[in-house]
């Protein structure tokens, strides 16, 4: 939809979401308090126009993918967040999994040979996997595969990790980066309020600690992702506050490269009591987040957690990365009831379901660096090409 057709839209809705909405056409920032507007009054046809001319304004047709693998290390987890369906305490842990540093290692030589760039290492806190530990595993992931980016722990996992081998967040961070970590992933961040935080994960790193170990990563030249929890206990004015906290540092330091909402998942957690979300309202949300977050040069809909017609929905609402093929070994979603049991597309199969909603599939690598173009590469050749299964 082109800026004349986008007007004519404006021109059949209210004042207050019109004036929104020119501000959006004229590229000014949106404030908190008209970013919860959207939200309350916008129509869903209205919020996916604007967020598609912003997704094409900064992207054109691209859609974003890349080729990665998951380590999740343990999910014993000394954190006890309700909604979470994965962990185990440690006194339970024989009904989870503590892999080695060979274990771990193992995993990563499974994919000599082929052409992933990005491995995602994040699991649960495990109160006796130290930073000497990790540190050790990135420098033998490292000197056995250097080309591959190291994108790993979240804010939670390093806030703990730090505070145990007792050393600031800067110390910390720059031991993990000498050891080879080269970003890290946006997890951990749920909903930042306390008046959410505390009833949802009381007992891990809070807003302001999750937002300092963010930005002395970009302090240090790391690239850093953002999440944001939705669909639970929260209010609009809770999401906009998150997502404002997060808008305001990357003001300051520029350090992230892409938000992910993550849709909240009611199996087997202690938050099972609370519905899951519409379809209608997570593509709001993917809306919103595209036009309140104008910083962000990315907004990624993680598929196994959304589903992969869901995931193509959202190229029209704003998104403009699928994350990867991901591979088969990441458990969080799926102890948390999504439809995807085993999340892993081909590079053919990711490629398939851009190309289907009309969209240019890019493969990137981690910093978002162009690897290949797949506009133009015909599906039936690629199902007979192995480097693309
Ligand atoms: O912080 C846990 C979420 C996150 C549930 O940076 C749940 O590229 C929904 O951060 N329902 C970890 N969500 C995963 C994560 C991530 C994923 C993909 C890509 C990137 C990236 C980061 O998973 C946690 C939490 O917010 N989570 N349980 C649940 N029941
Ligand atoms: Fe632990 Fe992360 Fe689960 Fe919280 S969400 S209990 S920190 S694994």
């Amino acid at each position: 939809m082109d800026t004349t057709a986008i007007t004519t839209l404006l021109a059949t809705t209210s004042p207050d979401i019109r004036s929104i909405g020119e501000k959006v056409i004229r590229q000014e920032r949106i404030t908190p308090a008209e970013g919860i507007l959207l939200f309350e009054k916008a129509s869903l046809p209205l919020l996916g126009a604007l967020a598609n001319f912003v997704r094409e304004r900064k992207h054109g047709n691209k859609t974003y993918f890349n080729r990665n693998f998951h380590i999740e290390p343990t999910n014993v987890c000394v954190f006890t967040c309700n909604f979470c369906s994965y962990s185990r305490v440690y006194a339970h842990r024989d009904e989870g999994w503590e892999l080695s540093q060979q274990q771990m290692l193992d995993i990563v030589k499974s994919y000599d040979g082929k052409p992933v760039t990005e491995v995602h290492i994040v699991g649960g806190v495990h109160p006796k996997m130290n930073l000497e530990f990790f540190a050790e595993l990135l420098r033998k992931i490292k000197a056995h595969r250097p080309d591959l980016h190291i994108k790993g722990f979240t804010a939670v996992e390093l806030d703990y990790m730090f505070r145990k081998a007792k050393l600031t967040v800067e110390e910390g961070m720059k031991t993990l980066h000498a050891a080879g970590l080269d970003s890290m992933p946006g997890g951990g961040a749920e909903i930042f309020h306390p008046e959410v935080r505390t009833v949802i994960c009381p007992d891990k790193v809070d807003a302001d600690g999750w937002l300092s170990i963010h930005e002395t990563a970009h302090r240090e030249g790391m690239h850093t992702n953002a999440t944001m929890l939705y669909g639970h206990i929260e209010t609009y004015a809770h999401r906009i506050d998150h997502m404002n906290r997060l808008r305001e540092l990357q003001d300051r330091t520029g350090g992230f490269n892409t938000f992910i909402p993550l849709k909240f998942r009611n199996k087997d957690n202690d938050m099972s009591n609370v519905p899951e979300l519409s379809v209608v309202e997570d593509m709001k949300l993917y809306a919103v987040a595209r036009l309140f977050m104008d910083n962000f040069p990315h907004i990624k809909a993680y598929w196994p957690m959304l589903g992969r017609k869901n995931a193509q929905l959202t190229l029209s609402f704003g998104v403009n990365d699928l994350d990867g093929t991901i591979d088969d070994t990441t458990k969080i979603y799926s102890m948390a009831g999504s439809e995807e049991q085993t999340p892993s597309l081909s590079t053919a199969q990711l490629v398939g379901l851009i190309k289907q909603v009309g969209r240019e599939p890019v493969e990137r690598d981690t910093l978002y660096n162009e690897i290949r173009n797949f506009k133009d590469v015909d599906l039936a050749t690629m199902e007979l090409d192995p480097t693309l299964n």
